[in-house]
């Protein structure tokens, strides 16, 4: 029988991780901004934003969609790359649960492209992006398990950056 990731979660800073792929929730812009972005490019350094440009300049000159996933290198960090996905904008009135199954589907499968064995996420969406936590802590973990299999990634790692958000993944992928 073929099985899909393992998941296991981790409480802390996903800069920190030592991870083949280290996913960033970013902006269609790709050029930085605050939250995991904002840290991501302080500790990789000026090599990511300099590879997001290029993207810019060739593949992406209106940005990267919602839902969708692009590699870079990982600059500085304790990492081989650097997944940019963006995330939805939460939003009360439409339902854009598909777009945020999307950033990780998507993720995963640009590593597996990769080769990539580890692959970090944070909790997509769920900061300046407004997504209630529960639910992006659901969605999460229900995409990654019915990740397509075969694939070179053998650990999702989830990497929350308090305890709230770790007790809540922790109810969905416990
Ligand atoms: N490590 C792990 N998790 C973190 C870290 C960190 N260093 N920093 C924050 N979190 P957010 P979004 C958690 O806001 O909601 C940026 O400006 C945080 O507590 O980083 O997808 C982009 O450029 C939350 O649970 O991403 C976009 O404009 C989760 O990571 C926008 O924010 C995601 O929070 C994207 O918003």
């Amino acid at each position: 029988m073929s099985t899909g990731p393992s998941i296991t979660l981790v409480q802390g800073d996903i800069t920190e991780q030592q991870a083949d792929v280290i996913v960033n929730a970013a902006n269609s812009s790709l050029l930085g901004g605050g939250g995991v972005d904002g840290a991501i490019h302080r500790r990789g350094g000026p090599e990511i934003l300099a590879e997001c440009r290029k993207l810019r300049a060739s593949h992406y000159g209106k940005g990267l969609p919602t839902g969708q996933a692009v590699a870079t290198t990982a600059g500085r960090l304790p990492a081989q790359w650097v997944v940019h996905t963006v995330g939805p904008v939460h939003s009360r009135s439409e339902d854009r649960s598909e777009l945020l199954a999307s950033c990780y589907r998507e993720s995963l499968r640009v590593a597996d492209e990769l080769g990539a064995r580890t692959v970090a996420f944070p909790a997509i969406s769920t900061g300046i992006y407004g997504w209630p936590l529960d639910d992006g802590a659901r969605i999460a973990v229900e995409t990654v398990r019915t990740t397509p299999t075969p694939t070179s990634v053998q650990e999702v790692r989830f990497v929350l950056f308090d305890r709230q958000a770790y007790e809540v993944f922790a109810r969905y992928a416990g």
